[in-house]
């Protein structure tokens, strides 16, 4: 199996993500325990390994039924103002495992393939000289386990670049019902290397015509942030640019911008619905406006990036840059399914929910409730889509 041993280094068994030596430990051992129902660290590592395996191997196969692949990125070193967004894919996982044992990214129909390993002080490997990629490569990849295809000094070290190439072994284009990525954050940049993901297998490949529906409180378009190229801030840019900047990135629940709706739309050609036009016309009335808006633009298939803050905070308070005045949980829900009902689709993500940002009674647990229905409806989507061929 070709990229196995590459994988098997660059990511972790589920909830295992974040570097912990001795605080922390605990934790994470006990919900991989419960995940995989294990006790020892090598049997966690052997079920872990085992789902990996099945994962690639359902590529090899006769095509099926469409099914998910799960994959977490706990990083926020992308992130902004307040972090904990690394905690997400350990605790969402627990939370599913306590309160929605029927979730569908617990069942048969997902491969979990675990999280990305975290090197924390890391963002994107454009950010690093060669002595430091060199250096930490050696730690993560030098071990005599490991033979790599790539020689060391071209394997990704850092969380952007190892979530782009691990979700890159799933992308074959023979395959007629692929696997579909979720991916949990994470802040907000894990989304970069989602979408480019998606982008090369279907568009590039001229399989498909992307949508990009997002939804969020902040616009994420600015090229750059204070030099850095690709973050929390900066996702949306380059995905529109990926795009073509023609139209099809559509950004629902905006309401904390330092320039108005005008001004992005004009300068990024794209759609605004900023969260008072939701409120004044309803869910269903902007998820036909955005179904009309997709299919005169040719768009075959969806990928939905969902920023938990676009999500009013009364709902959603445990995260890195809370919004009031937002969207409800049902109004999100509503846009996601309707769209995902009319284009299949191809992959998503989850991001900034911080659980341990819990500013209010009953938080972190509303926020995990409502990523919960967020995971379901896509889930549900995409093992319920249409073949795209
Ligand atoms: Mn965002």
């Amino acid at each position: 199996m070709s990229h196995r041993k590459d994988l098997s280094a660059m990511l972790r068994p589920a909830g295992g993500g974040v570097y912990v030596v001795s605080t922390g430990l605990k934790e994470q051992q006990a919900l991989q325990k419960v995940i995989y129902q294990a006790d020892t660290a090598e049997d966690i590592n052997k079920a872990w390994l085992g789902t990996l395996d099945s994962a690639l191997q359902h590529q090899q196969d006769e095509p099926k039924t469409s099914q998910l692949l799960l994959l977490g990125v706990p990083s926020d070193t992308g992130a902004g103002f307040t972090r904990g967004a690394n905690l997400a894919p350990a605790v969402i996982r627990s939370y599913l495992l306590q309160h929605e044992p029927d979730h569908p990214l617990l069942g048969q129909h997902c491969y979990d393939i675990g999280d990305v390993r975290v090197v924390p002080q890391l963002l994107s490997d454009d950010m690093l000289n060669q002595e430091q990629k060199q250096a930490t490569a050696q730690v993560l990849y030098g071990q005599e386990s490991v033979t790599m295809q790539a020689t060391l000094q071209d394997l990704p070290v850092a969380p952007l670049d190892i979530c782009d190439f691990a979700l890159s072994q799933f992308k074959q284009e023979e395959q007629k019902s692929a696997l579909t990525p979720i991916v949990i954050g994470g802040d907000h940049s894990v989304a970069w290397p989602a979408f480019k993901v998606a982008h090369e297998r279907w568009e590039q490949s001229g399989k498909a015509r992307l949508g990009l529906l997002h939804f969020d409180a902040h616009t994420d378009l600015l090229s750059e942030r204070l030099g850095i190229k690709y973050c929390f801030a900066t996702w949306a840019w380059h995905a529109n640019q990926l795009l073509g900047a023609d139209g099809r990135l559509v950004q629902v629940g905006i309401r904390a911008s330092g320039r108005d709706q005008e001004h992005w739309e004009k300068t990024c050609n794209l759609r605004q619905v900023w969260a008072n036009e939701v409120q004044e016309r309803g869910a269903l009335a902007v998820a036909q406006e955005i179904i009309e808006r997709f299919e005169a633009l040719g768009v075959t298939a969806l990928y939905v990036s969902n920023d938990i803050d676009g999500t009013d905070s009364a709902f959603a308070s445990a995260t890195g840059t809370p919004e009031p005045n937002g969207l409800t949980p049902e109004q999100v829900d509503e846009i996601t399914y309707l769209v995902g009902q009319r284009f299949p689709l191809v992959g998503a993500d989850l991001v900034e929910v911080a659980p341990p940002l819990s500013r209010a009674e009953g938080e972190p647990e509303r926020t995990l409730k409502t990523a919960s229905i967020y995971l379901r409806t896509l889930a549900n989507l995409a093992l319920n889509r249409q073949a795209i061929f």
